[in-house]
């Protein structure tokens, strides 16, 4: 049931799913927010700014995305959790809740991982009940959103073997056989790579442009929309118009002079990453 919920199977039908990818609509605005990171007040703001209640609840067609990594580095992580899931819960077809690397299966957990301490420190005994509840949301989010012949949304990078959109869909259970889902979760950009190389982070890739435009082109999508990094600007174009990087938090420990959300008219054609960058609300 939390698994149906989380993956977007929703009562008023405007999200389809399959496996770990949801398919956005294609019509109406798209909404996409990356990394909150425990930045509660952020996170208010871009609801408040971005209208999203009064459209959701006036009935506009208006979906936000979520790029993943809820929790850690900010001091508000339960807060953000209660947030992001209430509004999942009140709009389930509206609210799409992707899965990032601080959302990770169990072998892959990232460093420092400060979740567990700050339930402990808001719940005292209960702390136990609500961390093993978080963890089994982890695994019901979904890896992927796909706006088709547009864009592809995911938290980290493209998976460098991909062969078809399968392999997005399926990859929490090809996972860890196949590194699908730890590229997805983990993986970073390059400008001057061909190929992919070893991250400095320990898991998942570099990809170079060549990849990138490669995994586009299989799975029917212009621009690759994610998080993961920190942006001093909120907002980074790069891989010449192929890949947008949004970062959505402010704060420590990154003290990034802005953040930004982005807002996509659904219905328009394609837009590159250059294009994207323009209509970024920053803050
Ligand atoms: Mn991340």
């Amino acid at each position: 049931m939390l698994e149906e919920r989380m993956r977007g199977c929703s009562k008023d039908g405007l999200l389809k799913v399959e496996g770990g990818l949801v398919r956005l609509p294609s019509r109406g605005e798209l909404l996409v927010v990356g990394d909150i990171h425990g930045d509660l007040e952020s996170l208010l703001f871009i609801l408040k700014d971005s209208r999203f209640l009064e459209k959701a609840e006036a009935g506009e067609k208006v979906t936000l995305t979520f790029l993943g990594d809820y929790g850690d580095r900010g001091s508000s992580s339960p807060e953000v959790y209660y947030v992001v899931c209430r509004l999942k819960v009140d709009f389930p077809g509206r609210v799409v809740l992707l899965r990032g690397n601080h959302e990770p299966p169990g072998d892959l957990t990232p460093v420092p991982y400060d979740l567990p301490y700050q339930l402990h420190s808001k719940y005292e005994k209960a702390w136990e009940e609500a961390y093993g509840r978080i963890l089994e949301l982890h695994e019901a989010l979904p890896q992927a959103a796909l706006a088709e012949g547009k864009y592809l949304l995911l938290h980290g990078g493209v998976p460098s073997r991909l062969k078809s959109l399968e392999d997005i869909a399926y990859a929490h259970e090809k996972h860890p056989a196949e590194s699908f889902l730890e590229e997805i979760l983990w993986s970073d950009p390059d400008e001057r790579l061909t190929g992919v190389a070893p991250s400095p982070r320990g898991a998942g890739l570099l990809f170079g442009p060549d990849v990138t435009g490669r995994v586009l082109e299989t799975v029917g999508a212009r621009t690759l929309i994610r998080g993961h990094e920190p942006v001093d600007s909120g907002v980074h174009a790069g891989q010449g118009g192929l890949t947008l990087t949004l970062f959505s938090r402010k704060g420590p420990p990154y003290f990034n002079s802005h953040a930004a959300y982005l807002k996509i008219a659904l219905e328009e054609p394609a837009k590159n990453a250059y294009q994207l960058a323009r209509q970024t609300v920053k803050f």
